[in-house]
C-alpha cells in the first residue's frame, strides 16, 4: 500500500486557512483521494480536550512553558492516534496548523525555535509535513477577516498585540526561507477560488 502525505496549513488568524482547507480537501476528493481534515490544537479526543485548557480563560491562565508543553502534548496525541495512522493506510491529512504554529507562537519569548524543535522530537519523534503552505496576508486584511467572523471576541492567543503578531508572521516568514522544499509560501490575498489554485499548483508535484 502506498503512504499518503501529509500537508499542514499555517500563517496567521483570519488568512484563511480554514477555508482554504476545506477548499482543497473537497478537489483533492474529487481526484478520488481518501482525505482526512483536522487541526491544531486538536484532531484527536485527547488533544481535542487539550484544545479547551490552551484556547479559553485569562490570558495568564498559563506561564509560556506550560503553554508550549501542552501544544506538544496535544499533538503528540494528535499524531499518535489520527495522522501516522491515516498516512499509513493512504490518506491525504490536512491538517489546519501543526508544529510551525508552536515554532511562531511558542518559541520566541521564553522558549527558543531550538526548544520547541527539542519537544517535538520528544513528544513526536520530530515527525514532520510532506508540504506545508504558509498563506500570507496583509495584517489589515487578515485582521477585518478575523474580526468580521469572530463576533464574540479573539481565543486566549489571537487578543494578544499586533507587535506579537507581526512577530508571529516574521517568525513564520523566516521558516520558509529556511526550509524552501517543505515550507511553501501562498498568497491569500483575493477571492477564495484564486486562493486554492495558487495552493493545488504548488501541489501538483506530490500529487499522484
Ligand atoms: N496556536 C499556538 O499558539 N501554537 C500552536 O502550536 C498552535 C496554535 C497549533 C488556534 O486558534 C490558536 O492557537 C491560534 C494560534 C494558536 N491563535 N491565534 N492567533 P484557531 O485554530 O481557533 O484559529 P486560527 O488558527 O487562528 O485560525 P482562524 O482565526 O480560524 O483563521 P483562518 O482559519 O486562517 O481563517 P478562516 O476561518 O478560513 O477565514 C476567516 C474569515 O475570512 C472567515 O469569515 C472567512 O469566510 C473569510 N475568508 C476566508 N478566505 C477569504 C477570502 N479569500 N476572501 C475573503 N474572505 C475570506
Amino acid at each position: 500500500m502506498t503512504r499518503g502525505r501529509f500537508i499542514s496549513l499555517e500563517g496567521g488568524e483570519g488568512a484563511g486557512k480554514s477555508t482554504q482547507l476545506r477548499a482543497l480537501a473537497a478537489l483533492l476528493r474529487g481526484r478520488g483521494l481518501d482525505v482526512v481534515e483536522t487541526r491544531e490544537p486538536g484532531g484527536s479526543d485527547g488533544a481535542e480536550a487539550i484544545r479547551a485548557l490552551l484556547l479559553t480563560g485569562e490570558a495568564d491562565r498559563w506561564s509560556p512553558r506550560a503553554e508550549a508543553l501542552l501544544f506538544a502534548a496535544a499533538r503528540a496525541d494528535h499524531i499518535e492516534k489520527t495522522v501516522r495512522p491515516a498516512v499509513e493506510r493512504g490518506a491525504w491529512v490536512l491538517s489546519d496548523r501543526f508544529l510551525d504554529s508552536s515554532r511562531a507562537y511558542q518559541g520566541m519569548g521564553d522558549l527558543t525555535d531550538a526548544d520547541i524543535l527539542t519537544l517535538h522530537r520528544i513528544g513526536s519523534a520530530g515527525f514532520l509535513p510532506d508540504r506545508t503552505f504558509l498563506l500570507t496576508l496583509p495584517e489589515a486584511e487578515a485582521s477585518a477577516r478575523a474580526r468580521s467572523r469572530d463576533v464574540n471576541g479573539a481565543d486566549r492567543i489571537g487578543g494578544r498585540d499586533s507587535g506579537f503578531h507581526q512577530r508571529v508572521a516574521d517568525a513564520f516568514a523566516r521558516f520558509a526561507k529556511q526550509e524552501p522544499d517543505r515550507v511553501r509560501t501562498i498568497d491569500a490575498s483575493g477571492e477564495a477560488d484564486v486562493v486554492t489554485a495558487r495552493l493545488v499548483g504548488a501541489l501538483e508535484d506530490l500529487l499522484p
